[in-house]
């Protein structure tokens, strides 16, 4: 047996189905070795959709999405796409094939410090050293993705352990339980602590990590939100409490009294707790995995008196023994019906305006896209919502919403919701996909649809073609005036031909009453679709009065 069957026996093992790769001469032994291990390999056109669709996949499926790269360019070509893996707490193994061990420090072909480039943007980065591990090394990376803050993980793989042979009595692929996660949960007086404190507060909120976005983690914000009737909030926008997918909260936040952060960060995105966007006098109860963000809320409020408890816990157990202990009774203090009520107006709040949007022909309005998808949607009995950066992905999210949902989060990294929406199919190979984006997103990965086409991943692309990067161009407006708005224009370039050239359904959209008809077709074509739809180019939606977005943040 070769390294290269050890690595892929072991990813088997590990219940991994799909491998996201783009070929090179590093890598090619594995992809022979995943014939026999059973591996399917979804072969892209650039090494950065491959990590972004493990991304996606490992917040779908449940399980760690794996990337396969080839070493120096293609790893380097790679890594970009790990930073929103990162803020998202997603959990992926990124796989470089590398230099061979013995011609190291020796201008090798394509030999560079690999594991170094993608440490920043990863849990953990190294570089495998010995074939008769690869087993074990490969159990380590899965186990470190999933454990306390999900994340991405790197493990570079010589070419000369790959191809090695290891005897017999030498290797090992390991069990089963060997790649499944740690868990630190919380302890029940801790649990009943937290309870206590949020029982005793008369306008408490709970704010979730980006990792309970979907599957499990949605479920559980559901039923603690139920067990307690405590408003269970989660946003993964770097605009964090001004989401427009929140849509008035940020007036009612500096009401709260209590704030207990679920494995979520304190960071720019909360506005690191502070006034205005939080009450002087509210007070926190920080539960995370890491000492090093319980540490840098402590310093961030700055004040005991405030954060009045931190417990290091992982995310989900915590969420489960505090779901496991409110379920046996909550004690809401009075008045917490009214507190509730008033935050879930402010968050289904949208003006009345939207529902008429007007649209003149060629400039449709985003606020009439976003809703003709959340029409498309309600009807599916599976459906996945992809979200993209920039102004028209936030009025798409306003509007438009989904059981399951993967955006560019919190890293706010554009162009990856192409490659999203194809792992997302094929992760749901019955769910209908939607994805959302600019046309300057589009352009990112465009050449993915062929990837859609030729691996049967259909989903359909709603373009909100401004001719412009226009959260830049906003930005500009804002600062600059509109003399020295320059350089952020783009052609009105016909997307729909391009995907239609790629083998996908391609249609034009310039009217807002044409909306509906065309995503039907585009769901009824089983191609990877592209609704290129010409819209007037508004600056994204801002629904809180007093609100305002972190600087550079979109
Ligand atoms: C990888 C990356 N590059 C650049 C940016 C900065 N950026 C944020 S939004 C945006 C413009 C997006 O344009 P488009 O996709 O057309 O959406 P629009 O704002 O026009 O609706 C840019 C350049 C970013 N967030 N991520
Ligand atoms: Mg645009």
């Amino acid at each position: 047996m070769r390294g290269a069957d050890l690595v892929a026996r072991s990813l088997a093992r590990a219940g991994a189905r799909k491998v996201f790769s783009l070929s090179g001469n590093h890598i090619m032994v594995l992809y022979d070795a995943a014939l026999d291990a059973g591996l399917d390999i979804v072969h892209v056109r650039h090494e950065g959709a491959a990590v972004h669709m493990a991304d996606a996949w490992g917040r779908i499926a449940g399980e760690p999405g794996i990337a396969l790269l080839t070493g120096g360019p293609g790893h380097a070509n790679g890594v970009g796409a790990l930073y929103n893996a990162l803020a998202a707490e997603s959990p992926l193994v990124l796989l470089s094939g590398h230099a061979p061990l013995a011609q190291l420090g020796t201008d090798a072909f394509q030999e560079m410090r690999q594991a170094e480039v993608a440490a920043p943007l990863c849990k953990a980065s190294w570089t495998a050293q010995r074939a008769t591990d690869l087993g074990d090394e490969i159990a380590h990376a899965i186990r470190i993705a999933t454990t306390g803050r999900p994340g991405p993980v790197h493990l570079s793989l010589p070419t000369d352990l790959l191809e090695s042979q290891v005897a017999d009595g030498a290797r090992r692929v390991p069990e089963a339980i060997a790649y499944r996660p740690e868990r630190r949960g919380l302890d029940d007086s801790a649990v009943r602590a937290v309870l206590h404190a949020l029982a005793q507060a008369l306008r408490p909120v709970i704010v979730a990590a980006p990792s309970f976005a979907n599957g499990r983690g949605r479920t559980l914000r559901e039923a603690i939100a139920a067990a307690t009737g405590i408003p269970v909030l989660f946003t993964e926008s770097p605009r964090g409490t001004a989401d427009p997918a929140l849509g008035a909260l940020a007036d009612l936040l500096p009401q709260a009294d209590l704030v207990v952060l679920l494995g979520r960060k304190l960071d720019f995105s909360l506005r690191f707790g502070r006034p205005p966007a939080f009450g002087a006098q509210c007070r926190f109860i920080h539960i995370d995995p890491d000492a090093e963000s319980l540490r840098r809320a402590m310093a961030a409020i700055g004040d005991s008196t405030r954060l009045v408890a931190s417990a290091q816990a992982d995310p989900l157990p915590a969420a489960e023994a505090l779901l496991a202990q409110a379920q046996r009774g909550f004690p809401a203090a009075a008045g917490l019906a009214e507190w509730s009520d008033a935050v879930r107006e402010a968050l289904a709040y949208r003006p009345a305006e939207w529902r008429n949007a007007a649209s003149s022909p060629g400039a449709v309005h985003p606020a009439a896209v976003g809703s003709a998808v959340a029409r498309a949607l309600a009807s599916r009995a599976e459906a996945v919502l992809v979200g993209d950066g920039g102004e028209f992905g936030q009025w798409a999210m306003a509007c438009a919403s989904a059981a399951t949902r993967i955006t560019n989060g919190p890293g706010g990294g554009i162009g990856c919701s192409i490659p999203y929406a194809v792992a997302a199919r094929l992760a749901r190979p019955d769910a209908t996909v939607v994805a959302t984006l600019g046309d300057g997103a589009f352009g990112f990965h465009l050449a993915e649809f062929e990837t859609a086409a030729r691996c049967g991943a259909p989903f359909v692309a709603m373009l909100g073609n401004d001719a412009r990067w226009n959260a830049e161009r906003q930005i500009q407006l804002r600062h600059y005036g509109e003399a020295r708005a320059r350089g952020c224009e783009l052609l009105p370039a016909r997307y729909d031909l391009a995907v239609q050239a790629l083998g996908g359904h391609g249609e034009r959209v310039t009217r807002a009453e044409e909306l509906d008809g065309a995503i039907g077709r585009a769901i009824a074509s089983g191609k990877p679709a592209c609704i290129d739809v010409s819209i007037a180019p508004l600056a994204a939606p801002m629904l809180s009065r007093t609100a305002l977005p972190p600087g550079g943040a979109h």
